[in-house]
């Protein structure tokens, strides 16, 4: 008999070959991409829930409470931990490790966290690919939690099936709210340590931006629910919200999975194209000539990128 590929394997749920398979995603191989072109057919099943929120909000200690609440229902959970900030803190990877220990030999749990490496870009694709890895490999739930900061972490999230924003109470609650247009792609709003001064207040602020908007007949109209992930209290009330939003939205979720799939191949092709020219078309050290060019004036961005793609798609 012939031994299992890695995407049989990854297929039949095999959780070090899922580890194997995010790797490879992670390291741009050529390997992750034949992978994800053998499994994605099997993906599609589970049901995608981004988390975002400023770093501290207490995302991961609610992500970890969402995952035991789901695991006692019976369903399987893979969590992607997107943290640009974790390494450097340490904050994210501790926690992670925290986490592992709580769902340790629960082969019902899957969690990973995604390093930073190269640009941020790269980091959304690996992040929306290692999704694609947990689903083909069974996983009913697959939590994404990313730090709502830049705008490849807000797509990510954006095209999650549930997209989940979380603020904490505190000064400069609108602000922080505004902070990279999250507000505009929260489905459901959690004020995190519910237990601190002030939550009411935060909702009460979030309230009064969404009173802003006016929400057509039978448009979803984002609730805010109050959690204390330490405890837990809230989360499975937060867990019965998304499934309202789950009926809610079965009819047009296709509209979702779309602008994920139309987001997916924008970023893929951007990502190819500048690969081909960078390895193709440049010359060695073409491109610091160029950019001295421009840095010099001598030329400008516009003019060097026109002279790149029609050398590019001769
Ligand atoms: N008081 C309080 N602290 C919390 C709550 N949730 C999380 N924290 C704490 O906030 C800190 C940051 O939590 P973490 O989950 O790592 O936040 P993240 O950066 O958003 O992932 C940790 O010290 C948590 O223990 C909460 O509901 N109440
Ligand atoms: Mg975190």
């Amino acid at each position: 008999m012939t031994q299992p590929t890695l995407s049989d394997r990854v297929l039949a749920g095999d959780a070090r070959a899922v580890a194997r398979a995010i790797s490879l995603i992670e390291d741009e191989s050529p390997a992750g991409a034949q992978l994800i072109q053998k499994i994605f057919g099997r993906s599609g099943r589970a049901y995608l829930l981004g988390v975002t929120g400023p770093p501290g909000a207490g995302k991961s200690t609610l992500v970890d409470r969402i995952t035991a609440e789901i695991r006692k229902t019976g369903k399987t959970v893979g969590v992607i931990a997107v943290d640009p900030t974790s390494p450097y803190t340490g904050g994210a990877i501790l926690g992670d490790r925290v986490r592992m220990q709580a769902h340790a030999g629960d082969d019902g749990v899957f969690i990973r966290s995604m390093a930073t490496r190269g640009h941020l870009g790269g980091l959304a694709r690996a992040t929306g690919e290692a999704a694609v890895v947990l689903d083909a490999a069974g996983k009913d739930v697959v939590i994404i939690e990313t730090v709502g900061v830049g705008q490849d972490e807000v797509d990510i999230v954006r095209t999650a099936d549930v997209s989940i924003v979380t603020l904490v109470p505190g000064a400069g609650d609108e602000v922080q709210a505004l902070k990279a247009g999250i507000m505009e792609i929260a489905d459901i709003f959690v004020v995190n340590k519910a237990d601190r001064e002030g939550a009411d207040r935060t909702v009460t602020s979030i309230e009064a931006m969404l009173s802003l908007h006016v929400f057509a007949d039978g448009e979803w109209r984002p609730p805010i629910m109050k959690t204390e992930a330490t405890t837990g209290r809230g989360v499975p009330e937060l867990l019965q919200m998304v499934e309202v939003f789950r009926q809610h939205t079965a009819a047009t979720q296709g509209n979702r999975r779309r602008a994920r799939a139309e987001w997916r191949l924008r970023e893929l092709l951007g990502h190819r194209f500048i690969q081909h020219v960078e390895t193709n078309i440049l010359k060695t050290g073409e491109l610091e000539e160029i950019l001295d060019r421009i840095a010099a004036r001598e030329t400008d961005p516009y003019t060097a990128v026109d002279s790149l793609f029609s050398r590019a798609v001769r």
